[in-house]
C-alpha cells in the first residue's frame, strides 16, 4: 500500500471506532425535529448526512477539516514560486484529517501523473458526440465511459469482503482524479481549438498540468487554477454533487458511476452551472448598455429587471449561507493582486456593492450574498478563458476532491444504502388530522 493510503486507512479506523461508540452509546438522541415545511421545500436545515470532509456555517462559510480557506491558502503547501494552495494539499487533509508537508503533496501530484494515461475508448466515446454537445454533458459521459476501469466494479464482481471496500474505491479515486484534468482538457481543446490537443507534462503539478493542456502556460494562470481547484472542491455533504454523489455510492456503483451522478447535478443551473450563468448574465448587461463598466444605478436596474422578469439573479444566494462566501472573497482576493483594472471583474464588484440591498429587500430571498460563482468567469475571462459553458467542467475537475475524499470515507465507515422516508400529501394530511385530533 501507498503511504497515503496507509495512513487513510489507519485514521478511518478510528474514526469508525469512535462511531460505533457514538452509535452505541447515543443513537437515541434526537438531533431535530424535521416539519412539514422542510419535508416539501428541499429537506433545508434537515441533518441526516455525515460527511468528515468538510463543515459549513452559515455565516463563517466553509471549513476544511476545521480549516477556513483564508487558513488553507496561508497552510497548505504551494508550488514552488507560487502562493496559492495545493489542492493535492487539500485531498490529502480531506482524507486524512492532517496538513500535509511538501513531500506528501509532491507524493500525491506524482501518483496522479503516474496514473493519468486516459485509455483511448474515453477519446473515442467523446469524438462520437456532436462537438456542440455542452462540455458538461461529454464530461459526464467521458467519466461513464472512463467506468470500463473500474478496480471496484471488478472486485465487486469477483466477489470480495465489505471489508475492502474501501480499497478499491481509493484505488478507483485515485485513477479517476488523475485522468479528470486530461479528459476536461480534451473537450476543452475539442470543442474549441479545432481539436488541437496538448500533451500532458508529468512533471507539473496537477493543477498546472491541467491549464497547460487547456492551452495556458503563464504562471498566474496556474496559480488561479491552484486557488480555484482548491476552493471548489467540497462544500460538506447536502449540495446536490456531493450529495448525489454520496447517493448513488451507498448503492454500491463504483466511483466513476456516482461521481458522474454528481457531475449531472452539478451541470444544473441552481448549482455550478451558476458560473456560466454569472458571466452570461454580465456580458449582456454591458452588452445592453454599449459600456465595459456599467454604473452602479445602471446595474441596480438590471437587477431589479432581471428580478422583474422572474429570472434568478445568477451568483447570488445560498441554501446554507447567510453571508458573502469565502470563496468569493478569495477570488477577489486574486483578482485584486492580479486584475485589479480588468472592467469585468471591476463589474463584478460593483454588483456586488449593489445587488444584496436590492435581493434583501424583496423580503423572500434568505441570502443576499454572492456565492463561489458569483467572481470565477471574470477572472477566467481575464486570462483568456473566455468559453463559459465550460466551466463548471473545470468547477467539476475540482469537485472531484471533495465528493470522492468521501466517498473512500463512506467505504471505509462502512456507510449503509442511503434511503430516507418519503410520503405523499395524503399521507401528510391524515397525519396533520390525526394531529389535529389528538391535541
Ligand atoms: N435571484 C432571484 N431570486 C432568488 C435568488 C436570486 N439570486 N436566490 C433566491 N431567490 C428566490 C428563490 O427563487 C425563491 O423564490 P420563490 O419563493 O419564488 O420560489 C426565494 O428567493 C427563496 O429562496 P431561498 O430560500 O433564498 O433560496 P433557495 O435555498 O431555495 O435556493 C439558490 C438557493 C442558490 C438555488 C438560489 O439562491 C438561487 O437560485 N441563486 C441563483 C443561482 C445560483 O447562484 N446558484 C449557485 C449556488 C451556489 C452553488 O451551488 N454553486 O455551485
Amino acid at each position: 500500500m501507498g503511504y497515503v493510503k496507509d495512513k487513510f486507512k489507519a485514521v478511518a479506523d478510528e474514526q469508525a471506532k469512535e462511531i460505533k461508540n457514538i452509535i452505541a452509546e447515543h443513537g437515541e438522541m434526537v438531533l431535530d425535529k424535521v416539519t412539514i415545511a422542510q419535508a416539501y421545500q428541499g429537506m433545508r436545515g434537515i441533518p441526516g448526512l455525515i460527511t468528515e470532509t468538510s463543515l459549513l456555517d452559515s455565516n463563517e462559510g466553509i471549513r476544511f477539516r476545521g480549516y477556513s480557506i483564508p487558513e488553507l491558502r496561508e497552510k497548505l503547501p504551494h508550488a514552488e514560486g507560487g502562493s496559492e494552495p495545493l489542492p493535492e494539499g487539500l485531498f490529502y487533509l480531506m482524507l486524512t484529517g492532517e496538513v500535509p508537508t511538501q513531500e506528501n503533496v509532491e507524493h500525491i501530484s506524482a501518483t496522479w501523473a503516474r496514473r493519468s494515461h486516459v485509455p483511448n475508448h474515453v477519446f473515442a466515446t467523446i469524438e462520437a458526440l456532436p462537438v456542440s454537445t455542452h462540455p458538461m454533458t461529454q464530461f459526464s459521459i467521458a467519466v461513464l465511459a472512463l467506468q470500463t476501469e473500474s478496480k471496484f466494479a471488478k472486485a465487486y464482481e469477483e466477489g470480495i469482503s465489505k471489508k475492502e471496500y474501501w480499497d478499491y474505491v481509493y484505488e478507483d479515486t485515485m485513477t479517476l482524479i488523475a485522468r479528470l484534468p486530461r479528459i476536461a482538457a480534451y473537450i476543452y481543446r475539442r470543442k474549441y481549438k479545432n481539436g488541437e490537443h496538448i500533451q500532458p507534462d508529468g512533471m507539473l503539478d496537477w493543477s498546472a498540468n491541467f491549464a497547460h493542456m487547456l492551452g495556458f502556460d503563464n504562471h498566474s494562470f496556474a496559480e488561479l487554477m491552484r486557488l480555484y481547484l482548491t476552493i471548489h472542491s467540497d462544500h460538506e455533504g447536502g449540495n446536490v454533487s456531493a450529495h448525489a454523489t454520496h447517493l448513488v455510492g451507498s448503492a454500491l456503483s463504483d466511483p466513476y458511476l456516482s461521481f458522474a451522478a454528481g457531475m449531472t447535478g452539478l451541470a444544473g443551473p441552481l448549482h455550478g452551472l451558476a458560473n456560466q450563468e454569472v458571466i452570461r448574465w454580465i456580458e449582456e448587461l454591458q452588452e445592453n448598455l454599449g459600456t465595459l463598466e456599467p454604473s452602479k444605478e445602471q446595474i441596480a436596474q438590471y437587477i431589479k429587471d432581471t428580478l422583474a422578469a422572474g429570472k434568478v439573479v445568477p451568483g447570488y444566494g445560498h441554501a446554507v449561507l447567510r453571508k458573502t462566501d469565502p470563496r468569493f472573497t478569495a477570488q477577489m482576493e486574486f483578482a485584486k493582486t492580479h486584475c485589479p483594472e480588468n472592467p469585468t471583474v471591476k463589474t463584478v464588484w460593483n454588483v456586488y456593492e449593489v445587488a444584496p440591498a436590492i435581493l434583501e429587500s424583496t423580503g423572500k430571498i434568505k441570502n443576499p450574498w454572492p456565492n463561489v460563482d458569483a467572481h470565477s468567469g471574470a477572472l477566467l475571462k481575464h486570462y483568456g478563458l473566455v468559453e463559459e459553458d465550460f466551466y463548471t467542467v473545470l468547477f467539476g475537475v475540482s469537485r472531484a476532491l471533495g465528493v470522492l475524499a468521501s466517498l473512500c470515507w463512506d467505504r471505509a465507515l462502512g456507510f449503509p444504502i442511503e434511503r430516507p422516508k418519503s410520503m405523499t400529501t395524503e399521507w401528510v394530511q391524515k397525519f396533520i388530522a390525526k394531529s389535529q385530533a389528538t391535541a
